[in-house]
Order: structure tokens, then sequence, then C-alpha cells
């Protein structure tokens, strides 16, 4: 039983996020009430309710994008599918919005989060994601939100820049220890590389993969960070 019970959670894993779907807010509430339901999904839903919730309060409470070493092939053609609304085999920026919402809804705020790993995983360049760049998607989706969790905390007006005086307020909280104003100003100034006046989100994310502020930086991400700005030219 103990076994059955182990695969099936794993199996919901999956079949949680796909539930959502179509059961979106109510799922908790049938879940409790059904008690047709094996255990395994109970446990699974209530978890996945609970870490929702937290989410969306405190931001610093990171979760669950599940990345893709943590799922097989089968497992990640079927998320693929949900995100290929229209079944054509590649992904747009509007069905991977679209589809972030129902199964990462906590990543939904996130958009520069989100378009900076729809176009990181865009190797191939063509304004689209194929199955082969899609596991690439998803480990950048969850990379990205890591980082856009810190920066948001750093943010504390939620401009979606960091200026000066917010630097001096977090600047800790990416690792940077200074003593001086002069020394927090230069680091500032090699952060804000367009020296705008303003650390943005891009800018964060070089800086962070520079210093390798999250450990498990997807392998490519460095790569992919410096070919941005030529992507961007490219596109129409
Ligand atoms: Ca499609
Ligand atoms: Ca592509
Ligand atoms: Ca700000």
């Amino acid at each position: 039983m103990a076994e059955k019970f182990d695969k099936k959670k794993t199996a919901i894993k999956i079949a949680g996020k796909l539930d959502k779907k179509s059961d979106n807010k109510t799922s908790g509430k049938l879940v409790k009430k059904s008690d047709s339901k094996t255990s395994g999904k109970l446990v699974k839903k209530s978890n996945s309710k609970t870490s929702g919730k937290l989410d969306k309060k405190a931001a610093n409470k990171t979760p669950a994008v599940i990345t893709t070493d943590k799922l097989d092939k089968a497992e990640i053609k079927k998320i693929f599918n949900i995100f290929d609304y229209n079944g054509n085999g590649i992904l747009s920026l509007a069905e991977i919005d679209k589809a972030v919402i129902q199964i990462y809804p906590y990543l939904a705020e996130d958009k520069p989060a989100i378009m900076r790993a729809y176009r990181a995983a865009d190797t191939s360049q063509d304004g689209f994601i194929d199955f082969k760049e899609f596991g690439r998607l998803i480990d950048l989706l969850h990379y990205y939100n890591k980082l856009f969790q810190i920066f948001k905390k750093l943010d504390l007006d939620n401009d979606r820049r960091i200026d000066f005086g917010e630097f001096k307020k977090g600047h800790e909280l990416i690792g940077i220890n200074v003593g001086s104003n002069k020394e927090l100003k230069a680091k500032f100034d090699e952060i804000d590389t367009n020296h705008g006046g303003y650390i943005l989100f891009d800018e964060f994310c070089i800086y962070a993969a520079k210093i390798k502020l999250i450990s498990e930086i997807p392998q490519d991400a460095k790569e992919v960070q410096e070919t941005q700005e030529t992507q961007e030219n490219k596109k129409q």
C-alpha cells in the first residue's frame, strides 16, 4: 500500500497541476468533501493549496516551480501540452503567459521574470519555445522567479527598478558588504550598467549571475544573459 501511495504521489505532482486548470480555486474544498479520492491526492492538493497561498503573501517563501530534474520526459511532455494551447507544437509568449497563470499562479505577477525566462529559453531565437527548449523554460522560470523574489525585496516602492536609496537599504540581501557610501555608490553604478540611475531587473539578473547569487543557476543561464541583447535586436 505504501508503495502505491508513493507512486500516486509523484504522478499527482503533475496531475494536481493539471487539475488546477479546471478545478482551480474550488479544488481544495471539493477534495475535503469528497472522500472518493485517494489519500495521496488529498495530501498533495492541500499542500499545493497552502503553498500557493503563502506565496502570494510572503514572497520570501519560495517554492516550487518544479524543476526538470524532478520530472521525467513524459511528465515534461504533459506540461508542454498544457502550455501548447493551440496544439501546434510550439509555444508563443501568449501561450506561456496563459499557462503560467494556470499552472504556476504565484508567478503570474512576475512578468519580468517570465519574459526573461522566455527569451533565454528560446535558443533558436525564432520567438517560440519548442519541446527541445521547453525544459530550459521550466528551469529558467524557476531560476528567474527566485531572482525576482529577491529583486522585489530590494524594490521597496514596487516600481520594478531599484534606486540608490533602495539599494542602500537592501544591498546586504545580495551579499554586498561595503562600508562607505562612496563604495556603495560605486557598486551601484557597476550594476546599473546603462547608467540610467536605476538597477533594472535585467541588470540585476546579469549581476546575480556574475556573483552566483543563486547557487543552482541553470547551466546555460550565464551564456544566455549575454546573448539576450542580440536576441532583442534580431526581433523585428
Ligand atoms: Ca502553440
Ligand atoms: Ca525557439
Ligand atoms: Ca524602486
